[in-house]
């Protein structure tokens, strides 16, 4: 796996007194929300056996931006499985329970199968990653994400020369998410990538952030975090993984074909039908920012798509 190398990354010789300082200045910011972190962690810990990041890598890949509000992250969220207000999921997913969580695995792979979730981790080392997260809604925040790169995974089932393409699915249980009892998407939630995306190695397969388990109403237990392509290609409380040989249907685009395409890669230049994508607002920000070609993250994903009209591939 390639390490990418970020501007904004530490040096392994400048980590000691660099990290410290980092570490110290991050306590300092989000001192507050970690207490409340921490509160809500020992209230569900009890119901939720969900995955262990304890002991994972820091400054992995940072960002010299502002951390989005713990209480802000986890109170406006986009999980239409648990209610369509953003602050219905925080509510309503509380008692979700995520554990015993397992992940079919089938198509075009060699290790196919039914695999709980901390066995396919199992050995994995954990790592923080501060990525920006645009929503297609004009909105964006940072987020501390915690998680393995997804290509590591998806090696380990060991993916054959016809996976092209690899499809995701969200839990479907109506009993459990309560937004699925009505018919606002076409249930269950699916994602999909071209395989090369899905092996780059900012895409991230997150269990946790701001170093804690990952919150349900940020997509308990396991979720994508794909940084360069708006927020709906990261799908969340993943159950189902299916490498194929041809572009796999979508929620969004399933829903409205015009507004949302498979790629949904961030580009100020290529504006929804109904709003311009130019400019976003920073969650916690009063004015509006300019929204950069692949969230600020083309030095590392423009030649996957290289000859592309990414006016018509959107
Ligand atoms: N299963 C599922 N995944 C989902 C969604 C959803 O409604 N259902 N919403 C998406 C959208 S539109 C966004 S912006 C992000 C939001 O992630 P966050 O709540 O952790 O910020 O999750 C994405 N993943
Ligand atoms: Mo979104």
């Amino acid at each position: 796996m390639i390490k990418i190398k970020q501007k904004s990354d530490l040096n392994e010789s400048e980590v000691t007194p660099e990290a410290i300082y980092h570490k110290r200045r991050e306590f300092l910011k989000y001192g507050s929300m970690l207490s409340s972190a921490l509160i809500l962690n020992t209230v569900s810990s009890r119901l939720q056996a969900s995955v262990d990041v304890t002991g994972y890598k820091q400054g992995v890949i940072t960002l010299d931006e502002e951390l989005t509000p713990f209480k802000d992250s986890t109170r406006y969220n986009n999980f239409y499985e648990f209610g369509t207000d953003k602050s219905d999921p925080a509510r309503n997913a509380k008692d979700f329970d995520t554990s015993n969580w397992s992940i079919e695995v089938s198509g075009a792979c060699e290790k196919k199968g039914e695999f709980m979730l901390e066995d396919i981790l199992q050995g994995m080392d954990i790592e923080e990653r501060i990525y920006r997260l645009r929503c297609v809604e004009a909105w964006s925040m940072v987020i501390p994400w915690l998680g393995v790169p997804l290509g590591k995974v998806l090696q380990t089932f060991k993916p054959t020369s016809s996976a092209k393409y690899v499809a995701f699915e969200t839990l479907h249980d109506p009993t459990r998410m309560p937004g699925q009892q009505r018919a606002v998407l076409d249930w269950p939630y699916v994602e999909g990538l071209r395989i090369d995306e899905a092996m780059h190695p900012l895409t991230l397969l997150a269990v946790g952030m701001y170093g804690k388990t990952m919150p349900n109403q940020n997509g308990a237990p396991v979720r994508l975090v794909i940084p360069w392509k708006y927020g709906f290609k990261s799908i969340k409380s993943i159950v189902r993984i299916k490498f194929t040989d041809r572009e796999p249907p979508t929620t969004w685009n399933l829903s409205s074909p015009r507004e949302y395409g498979f790629y949904s890669n961030v580009n100020p230049e290529v504006d929804h039908p109904r709003w311009s994508q130019a400019r976003e607002r920073r969650i916690g920000e009063f004015f509006k920012r300019e929204t950069l070609m692949f969230n600020g993250y083309a030095e590392e994903v423009a030649s996957l798509y290289s000859g592309m009209d990414l006016k018509k591939f959107y």
